[in-house]
Parts: structure tokens; sequence; C-alpha cells
């Protein structure tokens, strides 16, 4: 029997799991003891990735639409040649930009970036990533407070900190690991504290709960702000030596009384005073976020508006504190930094000379054909496509028609597409119904790679069993792309992942994310190597758990972090007597993945969850309509979709809110096409709804 160390590819903690091996089958699948992230645990969905030997169909080859509607399998060399001939033809018709990408935070480095580099680099046009619904806002928060899109913080600060605040976050589903650290903390009367409009199941575990008036976390950080300041809660030395705009900031907040934070949040003077206390008291304060602050339409001020708590309080780069956001997807830091898309390979900035001619000259193009300029939004790119301007389109690794806002347009969008190549695992998914080319590719359990976490820790994914003689991975796949698109010199250095990822090194070298240190064969069977990690400094970067920010010095041009702040805005969607319900979305079960196309992946979900679309109604509202448990409603939003739900009852959500899990291609029927303005990221948990009972 052979182990194969290997990570899970569906959330951002990216645990190590040690696969044991007989006969090309995985017999037994044990988290990886000792790994600093999971060490010996890890949640159903990577105990359950084995799964993937059965559930993936073996051998499979691609499929092309014919003309009479049936889709026909061809040989590989064929699929390349059809959608390189095809991508070719509709930009010399219709012009560069005609074709466009959408890729994932769930593939590995490598591939992020031999796609960024074929289509974003050669082909000269957009792709976005499925990290725009995700972690945008938080990314473009960084990038204006820290100066880079750096989340400092370690695993480990959730152990130290001795008030751990979760805002718009439910570690106990999204992220059970993060959760296992919490209960690791020792620290004597430590407190969790959760912001959540509903009570979810972290609220329910926490030692004090705040439930706002959903949308309103931007108000309630600006009062607490101006409550600190007022008090002289705040720590002057940390803001002068390391901060930009504090003196504009507090004059800012002094608008935000008490009286107003109550109006905004719907919180009493009590609860928003105690919760002041709470961080005023706090030793080693850690504020951590996730979607309920990410995918609003003032996402990033919001974001922006947490990091600034921590700053002010000094509560930054010391053991148990940060402004943290944490990551969703198990490679969305990888994509942010390496998929070509919003910023040059490893953070740099597309209007920036010689950092493209540096650029050009390591992954060897001529640096004429290097991305010019940022993509275009996701939003944009489905807006394109519905106007007759995009033609064609290849998304990898991600499931549109289900995850995208209002998805019916994308589903109206689709059908307008001479090209649309769906590169996915299981042919089955919603994307897949009106795909003209089908590439079926390995799963991770078959494939080699780099994924980075939410705590900036590169990590190993390693073949865990071999590939039969027709399998290929989206590496693979992408490159036989580019070879028939004749991109000739221009992919000669890109032949493997591995030969990629020293690609990768080199670029990050100076950078923040400075890895040359960090080596193939020193990444397999490790413990995972947080970055920074330059080479030639490796003892000086020996410890296995690192923080950034400890010395006070963030990545802006004079190394200090920047308080941002911005009148909020007018909510697009207020509660009125047509729309009276807020509808909000998010995770469902720690079992269930997204658009659940994986679920088959993991063991006992088929059996325990819904199979039809459900949603949480508050139980007086429930009464005073007489719904009774798992009745059915038809939900209209303010997007002009109606879709139906089965009801469940509970008092964890509030009267005037729905709660619909995102696993049901429903949910997203009914969200709005609404965006923050800075990340473009949507407005998921924003909606306003109305329902009526259907009698059945
Ligand atoms: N089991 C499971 N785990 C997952 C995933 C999965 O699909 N399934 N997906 C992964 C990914 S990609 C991501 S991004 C993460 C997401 O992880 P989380 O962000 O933790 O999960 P969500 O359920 O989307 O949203 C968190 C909470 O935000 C709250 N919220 C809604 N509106 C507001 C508001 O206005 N203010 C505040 N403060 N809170 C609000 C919701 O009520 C919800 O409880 O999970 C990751 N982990
Ligand atoms: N209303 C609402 N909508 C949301 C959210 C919300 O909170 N509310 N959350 C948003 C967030 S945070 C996210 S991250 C998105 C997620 O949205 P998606 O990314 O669209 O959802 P997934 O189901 O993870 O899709 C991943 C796809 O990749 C496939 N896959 C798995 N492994 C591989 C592989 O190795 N190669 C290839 N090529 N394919 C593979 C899977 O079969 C699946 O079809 O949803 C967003 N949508
Ligand atoms: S889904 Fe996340 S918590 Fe669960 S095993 Fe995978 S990486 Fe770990
Ligand atoms: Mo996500």
């Amino acid at each position: 029997m052979k182990k194969v160390q290997s990570c899970c590819n569906f959330c951002a903690i990216d645990c190590n799991l040690d696969f044991y091996v007989e006969d090309n089958r995985i017999v037994k699948t044990v988290p990886t003891p000792g790994y600093p992230v999971n060490d010996g645990f890890s949640c159903i969905k990577g105990i359950s990735l084995s799964k993937q030997q059965t559930t993936v169909k073996p051998d499979a080859l691609p499929k092309i639409r014919q003309a009479d509607g049936t889709m026909k399998e061809v040989p590989w060399e064929e699929g390349f040649r059809y959608v390189a001939d095809k991508l070719k033809e509709l930009q010399a018709k219709y012009g560069r930009e005609s074709v466009a990408g959408i890729s994932t935070g769930q593939l590995t480095l490598e591939e992020f970036a031999i796609f960024g580099h074929v289509m974003r680099n050669y082909l000269q046009t957009n792709v976005d990533g499925n990290t725009r619904l995700c972690m945008a806002s938080a990314a473009v928060a960084h990038k204006m407070t820290y100066g880079y899109d750096a989340p400092g913080y370690t695993l480990k600060d959730l152990e130290l900190s001795d008030t751990i605040i979760f805002i718009g976050s439910n570690p106990i589903v999204a992220h059970p690991i993060i959760w296992g650290r919490v209960q690791q903390n020792k620290v004597p009367g430590h407190k969790v504290i959760v912001i959540d409009p509903r009570r979810s199941e972290t609220a329910k575990n926490a030692d004090y709960w705040y439930g706002i008036t959903p949308r309103s976390d931007l108000y309630l950080i600006y009062t607490i702000s101006n409550i600190l300041i007022e008090n002289d809660w705040i720590d002057h030395k940390f803001i002068e030596e390391h901060t930009n705009h504090f003196e504009e900031f507090a004059e800012f907040v002094k608008a935000f009384t008490l009286e107003r934070g109550v109006r905004h949040t719907g919180l009493s003077k009590e609860q928003i005073m105690e919760l002041v206390d709470l961080i005023h008291n706090g030793k080693k304060v850690s504020f951590w976020w996730t979607m309920g602050v990410n995918q609003g339409y003032e996402a990033v001020r919001t974001a922006n508006g947490i990091m600034n708590l921590a700053l002010m309080t000094g509560n930054i780069g010391k053991p148990g504190t940060g402004g943290n956001s944490i990551t969703g997807q198990c490679n969305a830091m990888g994509s942010r930094l390496f998929s070509n898309t919003t910023c040059l390979f490893g953070g740099g900035d597309f209007g920036d000379e010689n950092e493209r001619k540096r650029l050009a000259d390591i992954i060897g193009i001529d640096p004429d054909l290097m991305a010019k300029k940022p993509t275009i939004p996701y939003n944009k790119i489905v807006e394109g496509i519905n106007a007759g301007e995009i033609k064609g389109l290849w998304i990898l690794c991600t499931n549109p028609r289900h995850s995208w806002t209002n998805n019916e347009t994308f589903a109206e969008a689709t059908k307008k597409l001479e090209l649309f190549v769906v590169q996915d695992i299981y042919d089955t998914i919603e994307s897949a119904e009106d795909a003209t080319v089908y590439f079926p590719v390995v799963p991770g359990i078959k494939k080699a790679g780099t994924y980075i976490n939410l705590e900036r820790r590169m990590s190993a994914m390693r073949p865990v069993l071999k590939r039969g003689e027709n399998e290929i991975s989206d590496y693979e796949c992408i490159l036989g792309v580019a070879k028939a698109l004749g991109m000739g010199k221009a992919i000669e250095r890109w032949e493997t992942p591995e030969e990629c990822f020293n690609m990768l090194r080199r670029i990050s070298v100076g950078k923040p994310c400075d890895f040359s240190g960090v080596t193939w064969d020193g990444l397999t069977d490790s413990h995972g190597i947080q970055w920074p990690y330059p080479a030639g400094r490796e003892e000086e970067f020996s410890a296995e758990e690192r923080r950034l920010y400890s010395d006070g010095k963030f990545f802006t041009p004079n190394q200090r972090a920047n308080f941002v702040f911005e009148e909020p805005q007018p909510n697009p969607y207020v509660p009125n007597e047509e729309f009276p319900l807020i509808f909000n979305t998010g995770r469902g079960t720690v079992g269930q993945w997204h658009t659940q196309s994986r679920t088959k992946e993991v063991r006992f979900v088929e059996d325990v969850s819904s199979k039809k679309a459900y949603l949480f109604m508050n139980t007086k509202q429930a009464e005073e309509n007489d719904i009774h448990h798992m009745d059915v409603v038809r939900v209209y939003s303010v997007n002009g979709q109606n879709a139906d739900f089965h009801v469940k009852i509970t008092d964890d959500v509030p009267y005037n809110q729905l709660y619909a899990p995102i696993h049901y291609i429903e949910c997203n029927k009914l969200t709005p096409s609404s965006y923050d303005k800075y990340s473009r990221e949507p407005n998921y948990k924003g909606a306003t709804c109305r329902f009526e009972k259907i009698t059945q």
C-alpha cells in the first residue's frame, strides 16, 4: 500500500490528506497528522474526495455539438483543433475581445497561469474568475488599506486571540477547521462574538450574537470607531508610526453618533456599547470577515472599515489580532495573484512597462504580447454576450448557470454563443446544457499542482491515482489548445506544471508574495510553506506559522497602512410594501458545496440533504401566513423573477428575512444584477422579495 499526501480542493483551508492506495484504488483517507493547518482532522468533504474515483467518468473524451444538436465524442487532438480554430475565426470576424473566459478559484496555480497566458497574453482578451463572486471585495480592500492583497494572519491567531469577532462569517458550516482552531483557544476568558443578521450555526455557539439589520455593517463600524475615538480607546503610538489619514478619519466618523448607529443597525444602544467595550477590553482582538461582508453593495468600504478598527486599536501584526479576511475557495489566493486577470502575474500593474518586460522575458513571450490592461469584470462578460459583442466563451471549473447572480441572464447569454466551451469533471452540471464543446478533465486526485490557502500557505497537490489512456488534466487541456492555436515559442517554456511553477517563482522575486525559496520537490510531503519565502533567506523564514505586518510595515509606498472611508451609500434594495422581506443567501450545510455538482463526492449528503430548493422562514411569519413545515411558497424577487421553495420554519431567521441556501439553482434566479462599485462583486445577500403560499 502506498501513501500519497495531497491537498483538499474544496475550501480555502487547504487541509492535507494522506491517501492510501492499493492497485490504483484509494482504500483509506486520513487527514495528515502534524500538518499545521488541520493536524489529523478534516471535514466530511475532504474525507470524501476518494469518491471521485467512482463518480468521475474515467477515460472520457471531448464532445462537440453537431448540427442536429447532439454531442459527438472526438479524440482530444480534434477537440483542441476545433476550439483553437473557432477562437481564431471569431476573433478574426468580430474582433479580439469577442471571445472570453471565466475561470475559478479552485484550480491549481499553474492552471490559472497558463490559462491567463493563453487567453490574456496571446489572445489579448478577457478572462475573469468566479473569485469575483467571492473575494474581489476583500482583494480590492486589502490593496487600498495594506497596499497589497495580503491577508496577514496565520490560523494560529485564532488560538491566541482573547476577543474573536466574526462578521458575516459562519465557520461552523463554511470553514469547520477555523471553528476547530477556535475550540483550541486556551486564553482564559476569551470571547467569541458574531455579527450576522440571522442566528447562524456559529452565532448559536458564540458568546455574543449581534443580529444587525442586513447591509448595515458599515454604520455599525463607523459608530464603533467614533465611540472608541471619543473615549480615547485607541493606540496613538501605532496610529502615528504606521498609518496614513487618521486625522481625516477621526473627523469623518464624528457624524456617526450612537443614535444614528442604533437607527441604522437595529441594535440597541446597550448592544453597541457592549460591543465597543468588548473591543476596548480585549488585549488581543481579532476581526474575521467573510461573505456577509464581501457580497454587498458597499462591501469594499465595509472591509476597509473592519481593517480601520484593527489599525486604530493597534490590533494588527501581533499574535491573536488582525483585520482578517477569510478566503472561500481552495486556491482563490492563487487566482488572485497568478491568473493574469486583474493584475500582472505576482500582483504587478498592467501599466508598468518595466514589469511587463521583466515578465515577458521570464515566460518567453514578446513584451508586445503581454496583456496591457486588466480584464473586464464578470458582469461585463455576461452583459457583453447578451449584447451580441462576445461570441465565444470558455469556462473552466465553475458552474455559472447556477452560481452567477440573476442567473437567468447567464442562461440567456449562453444560447447566443457561437462557441461555448465547458471544461469540468462532471458533464451533468447545469452550465453544460448549452455547451458547444465539453472538455472532460481529471479531478484533483489525478493531478499535480500548487495551492495557496487563506493564510498564504502553499501546498502540494500530487497525483494520488494513475491516469487512464485518454485522461488529461486542466493544465494539459489548456496546453493542447495553446499548441493548436500555433503559439509556438510563446508556449515552449510551459510544457509541465513544474516548469510553470518555476517561472512563477522567478516572477515572485522581490514581491510581497516572494516564494522563490519554495521548490516543487520541497513542497511535496511537506507542512506547506507560507509566503513570503525568498530564496537565500530560508533560515529567516523557517517558522512554520508566520504572520505579516509584525514590524508595522505595510505594502503602501510609505509603508503605512491607509485609513480608507467614505459616506455610506444608499441601499439599492430597502424593503418596501411591494417587497417587504430581505432575501438572504449563503451556505446550507457542511457537506454541501456550492452548486452541488460535487456533492456526489460527499458521503451521506445525498441521503440527508433536501433534493428540492428550500428556505428558512421565521416562525411568526409562517404562522401569519398559515405556512407549515415543508409547505411550498413562491418567492417574487425585486429582480422580476420568481421561484418555488419548500419552507423550513425557524426562529433563527428574523421576521422580515428569508434565508435560502445557495446549493439550489432557484436561489440565484432571485438575486439581482447589483454590484459593489469598486470590486464589481455581486450584492448576493441583499435582494428584497415577497412570497405567496402555493397549494399543491
Ligand atoms: N460547506 C461548505 N463550505 C464552504 C462552501 C460551501 O459551498 N459549502 N463554500 C466556500 C466558499 S467559496 C466561501 S466564499 C465560504 C463562505 O463562507 P461564509 O461567508 O462564512 O458563508 P455564507 O453562508 O455565504 O455567509 C456567511 C453569513 O453572512 C451572513 N450575512 C448576510 N447578510 C449579512 C450582512 O448584511 N451583514 C453581516 N454581518 N452578515 C450577513 C449570512 O447570514 C451568513 O450566515 O465558504 C467556503 N466553505
Ligand atoms: N446567492 C449566492 N450566490 C453565490 C454565493 C452566495 O453566497 N450567495 N457565493 C458565491 C461564491 S462565494 C462562490 S465561490 C461561487 C461558487 O460558484 P461556482 O464556482 O460556480 O460553483 P462550484 O459548484 O464550486 O463549481 C465548480 C465546478 O468545478 C468543477 N470541478 C471540480 N474539480 C474540477 C477540476 O479539477 N477541473 C475542472 N475543470 N472542473 C472541476 C465542479 O464539478 C463544478 O462544476 O458561488 C457564488 N454564488
Ligand atoms: S473542505 Fe475545507 S475544511 Fe473540509 S477538508 Fe477540505 S480544506 Fe479541510
Ligand atoms: Mo466563495
